[in-house]
């Protein structure tokens, strides 16, 4: 990752449950984008692989266990900000161990895709709603 110090790579889950809902979380006060609405993740450090990270992060921030094999890679988006161009990577996930608690965030909202539309959220999240509402078969 040093050698590219302005590439953010960052990985997230879309955790779906029974009823078509979608886990998303607050940003803390003191993070960048505190406030705002997000699919929990975060980067992903040196040495990682994306499933790596997404395994370690779920279990940092919501304290559940996935298996790398119930998640696959739905799609992707892009930020710039400031100096740093982040690529998030979007993974599904249909299986997980333990109840999502916000570890991290202020709060936890499942949501529907419609309410997904009215939250605010990272610029790296937002494109991310179409195809997300075209893979959950919700407009
Ligand atoms: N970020 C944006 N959308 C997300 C996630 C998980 C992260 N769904 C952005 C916020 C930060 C950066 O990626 O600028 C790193 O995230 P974190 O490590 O602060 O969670
Ligand atoms: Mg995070």
């Amino acid at each position: 990752m040093e050698i590219y110090p302005t590439l953010f790579p960052v990985v997230a889950a879309l955790l779906v449950d029974d009823t078509g809902r979608v886990l998303v979380q607050q940003r803390p006060q003191g993070t960048a984008m505190a406030g705002l609405w997000e699919f929990p993740g975060g980067k992903i450090e040196a040495g990682e692989s994306p499933e790596t990270a997404l395994v370690r992060e779920l279990a940092e921030e919501l304290g559940i266990t996935v298996l790398p094999d119930a998640c696959e890679p739905l799609t992707f988006a892009s930020a710039t900000l400031g100096q740093k161009h982040l690529i998030l990577l979007l993974f599904r996930c249909t299986a997980w161990q333990g109840e999502p608690r916000a570890l991290h965030a202020t709060a936890l909202r499942w949501a529907t895709v419609a309410e997904l539309y009215s939250l605010p959220m990272p610029p790296a999240d937002l494109p991310l709603l179409p195809i997300i509402a075209q893979s959950l078969g919700q407009k």
